[in-house]
């Protein structure tokens, strides 16, 4: 048995980035690369683009724009071999427990599994019951998109609304975003997700009852906003349909829950289920995953786990030196712990890719925003972090200023499409990459004084860039469903690498509870006939002015 495997049994990990040996002699590294100068880099070595850079199927990763060189990869892959990266690899493949603190194996590689090799948890093979609820979703999928699924009128279905929050909305959201081309021409996908009633009710406003489909999503099929929205859908729903009978052709589940969604009324053969070890921000592959096959087909699904599992393949047996999300993860630690960046944007130049900074942001930071590490222990270096972005082309009119002349440090992302959709819209692509591509120029580049006053002689340093902005281009052939997969998971992988070298838990997310169970507790005071006196002196005003402000009553 190997060590890792030894250590995650006793529920342990390692010590962390600080506390290896290659550390000081990265540091030492670092103090030397602080100062060099990315385009004295590119200048002194003409093949510098063909050593930093890979291809893996559609994904092309340039990360030649990056402030290493080959002795910094080096110390970056030592790092790697030194927290076990490839030992803590096959834990997570092969279903060791861990996410130690909730004594769960994290094994949504299984629901993308594509070969015939079996994947077990606790012993048992999970892929027969992981193929027979992808088999029901394309099933049910089939019946809703071909119009053979009726509504209770009659009528075929329209619109398909997912109602869920968290891992169970953005995944699922982003992908059918950035699906849009392979649509289904006559179905809708809607997401709900906030509590606001402000986001139902314009939901709603526009949909026609008859002719709606509502999956509710929730692994717990307990999560207070989720129901909510879920019992506010059905209300909505039974004034129109008058009858409880109409709810099995109008509502269905995707849950870990099986008695909560018989108890809400759907009935049992309209929930689509996943298990324990599926974890919310990595459901998009599971049953979670059901508006999606509704959108784009089982066909389309099939190719983004394809493509998911084509990367799992790739991070598996990858040598680490060839192996796109252990380089991501180290250029990640690179920077953070090294050159104490804050956070990481991620700018994504395509439309449909809109939603991936939201995506990530959870991703990313649910994972490994933490600050004990697996053993319970307060680390003493920076883990994950701040994750941002939004569009780049829109970004370029917004917060570039600050990327390429602020005093931060911020690492980015860009993430392309080779091949655009809409090859009639030529133009808007040639648009589209080439300010791509001058953005990186320019955060690498930079323009020094002397360039500068060659072109102007007024407020020179104003115009100065320093360049020396790292970034990473991560070029997909086309935005496909397999292409998509790869993307996803890529940064999944990512996300796991960097969790072993920080020694954390990427998979509990404890962090999110204390909120709740404050909200429980003030939820049923916001209409207290008391003054509320119970916490600090401003959550105690700030309730009680709720208070007033909602029972307009004259006594207080
Ligand atoms: C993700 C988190 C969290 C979760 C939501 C929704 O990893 O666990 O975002 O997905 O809180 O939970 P339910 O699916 O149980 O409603």
């Amino acid at each position: 048995m190997s060590s890792v495997v030894q250590m995650v049994r006793n529920g342990a990990g390692g010590p962390g980035v600080l506390h290896r040996p290659v550390y000081r002699v990265l540091q030492a590294h670092h103090a030397q690369m602080e100062t060099v100068h990315m385009r004295d880099l590119f200048a002194a070595d003409p093949a510098r683009f063909e050593r930093f850079s890979l291809r893996v199927g559609a994904l092309l990763l340039d990360y030649s724009k990056n402030r290493i060189t080959g002795d910094t990869m080096s110390l970056l892959l030592r790092l790697a071999e030194e927290v076990d990266v490839a030992g803590w690899r096959e834990c997570m493949f092969t279903g060791e427990k861990i996410n130690n603190t909730e004594n769960r194996a994290v094994l949504h590689v299984a629901l993308r599994n594509r070969s015939n090799q079996p994947m077990r948890v606790d012993g048992e093979d999970v892929m027969p019951k992981v193929s027979a609820v992808i088999g029901r979703m394309a099933a049910f999928a089939e019946q809703v998109r071909s119009g053979e699924w009726r509504g209770y009128t009659g009528k075929r279905i329209s619109d398909v609304v997912n109602i869920g929050i968290g891992g169970s909305d953005l995944g699922p959201r982003m992908v059918c975003q950035a699906l849009k081309p392979y649509h289904h021409p006559q179905l809708k996908v809607h997401f709900i997700s906030n509590v606001d009633g402000a986001h139902i009710q314009e939901a709603l406003e526009a949909l026609n009852p008859e002719t709606t489909l509502f999956i509710v999503s929730s692994k717990t099929f307990a999560t207070q906003e989720t129901m909510i929205n879920a019992h506010h859908a059905r209300e909505w729903f039974l004034t129109r349909s008058l009858a409880t009978r109409h709810i099995a052709r109008h509502f269905v589940a995707a849950s870990a829950n099986r008695d909560a969604v018989a108890a809400f009324g759907i009935d049992p053969a309209n929930m689509f289920e996943f298990w324990d070890w599926v974890g919310g921000r990595y459901s998009l592959w599971s049953a979670i995953g059901l508006s999606i096959v509704l959108a784009v087909g089982a066909e389309r699904f099939a190719e983004l786990l394809e493509g998911a599992h084509a990367m799992d393949r790739h991070f598996r047996e990858a040598p680490s030196a060839r192996n796109m999300p252990v380089i991501l993860a180290l250029l990640g630690v690179w920077y953070n712990n090294f050159f104490g960046a804050e956070s990481h944007v991620v700018l994504p130049y395509d439309h449909c890719l809109r939603s991936l900074p939201a995506y990530l942001e959870q991703a990313d930071m649910e994972s490994n925003g933490k600050s004990v590490d697996r053993d319970g222990n307060r680390v003493d270096y920076a883990t994950g972090q701040i994750v941002w972005g939004a569009t780049g082309i829109n970004g370029q009119h917004a917060f570039y200023q600050l990327l390429h002349q602020g005093t931060r440090l911020i690492p980015a992302d860009f993430i392309v499409s080779a091949v655009p959709h809409t090859p009639d819209r030529q133009a808007h692509h040639d648009l589209l990459i080439a300010n791509f591509l001058a953005q990186t120029e320019a955060l690498m580049r930079g323009r020094s004084f002397e360039e500068t006053r060659a072109q102007t002689d007024r407020f020179v340093s104003h115009k100065v860039f320093e360049g020396n902005h790292p970034s990473n281009a991560i070029l997909l052939s086309k935005l496909t469903p397999h292409a998509l997969g790869m993307l996803i998971a890529l940064y999944e992988h990512k996300i796991f690498v960097q969790g072993v070298i920080w020694n954390l838990n990427s998979y509990d997310q404890w962090g999110v509870e204390l909120g709740k169970q404050l909200a429980g507790r003030i939820l049923p005071e916001l209409h207290a006939d008391a003054q509320v006196s119970g916490h600090d002196a401003s959550t105690n005003a700030l309730i009680n002015y709720c208070r007033r402000m909602n029972l307009p009553r004259a006594d207080l």
